[in-house]
């Protein structure tokens, strides 16, 4: 593949700071041997940043937050900068999964704003989109796609756009057990690839990381993971069990 496999564990509301050190203690040496061959992240919750940041020093093992508001400081009670993220030492963040759009009000203003501001700080975004159970069903699954991706990346350009995950992740698929199949989960990321090719060109197009994400698992991401423009995973509740998400890298590498 012309682009690095990335693997990111999506932690979302799970683990206190002993339990989130466990996990991390026992994922790093399985995934040692990914070193240099493919990026193995963990996106946890704020209140264990620091801890993952610790416990992975010195390993392969990245850490990602799960979310980042677009001020740089202010009035903004309860929410966390870019800038607060990249003093820890996190490199990546999470920005508009489906939880957050359905739960949290994100929209692709929002989402578009977030990202500008991970990138402006120095974070890499992992980018989520995706279609609705009612949206595929109606057929419009490329334009709820195509929509997202001409939204979310509005204003970035075109050497910013590298250092951006896109994660496909199909809404009817998180958190159901459901899996889009290899085939399903490849044209849309291919769709996505052409959208960035036009928003931008090939070779551009051609660097970025497209994910696949919703319910991956040990037993499904070999296949998943084989498509020529899967280029890597956001892994859910696999990523929680340190040998369920060491299989899933060992897929990627
Ligand atoms: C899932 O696998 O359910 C996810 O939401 C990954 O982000």
């Amino acid at each position: 593949s012309l682009r690095k496999a990335i693997i990111a564990g999506n932690w979302k509301m799970n683990k206190t700071r002993p339990e989130a050190k466990e996990l991390l203690e026992a994922i790093k040496p399985l995934v040692a041997n990914a070193e240099g061959k493919i990026e193995v992240i963990a996106c946890v919750p704020f209140t264990n940043l620091e801890t993952a940041i610790n416990t992975t020093a010195g390993s392969n093992v990245k850490v990602g937050a799960e979310n980042v508001h677009f001020e740089k400081s202010g009035a903004f009670t309860g929410e966390i900068s870019a800038d607060m993220l990249t003093e820890l030492g996190v490199e990546y963040v999470v920005i508009g999964h489906s939880e957050r759009r359905q739960y949290f009000g994100e929209t692709d203003e929002t989402v578009n704003k977030r990202t500008l501001a991970a990138l402006e700080a120095g974070l890499k975004p992992i980018v989520c989109v995706g279609e609705l159970k009612w949206e595929r069903q109606c057929n419009i699954t490329e334009e709820v796609i195509a929509r997202q991706i001409k939204l979310d990346l509005w204003d970035v350009t075109a050497e910013q756009v590298k250092n951006v995950v896109i994660a496909y992740e199909p809404v009817w698929a998180i958190g159901t057990g459901l899996t889009a199949t290899p085939d399903q989960a490849q044209e849309v990321c291919a769709f996505i690839r052409a959208q960035l090719a036009k928003k931008y060109d090939q070779a551009t197009a051609d660097a970025v990381t497209i994910q696949y994400g919703g319910s991956m698992n040990a037993g499904n991401a070999a296949e998943l993971l084989a498509q020529p423009d899967i280029d890597g995973g956001l892994i859910g509740g696999a990523s929680l069990k340190a040998a369920d998400f060491n299989t899933i890298v060992q897929a990627a590498v």
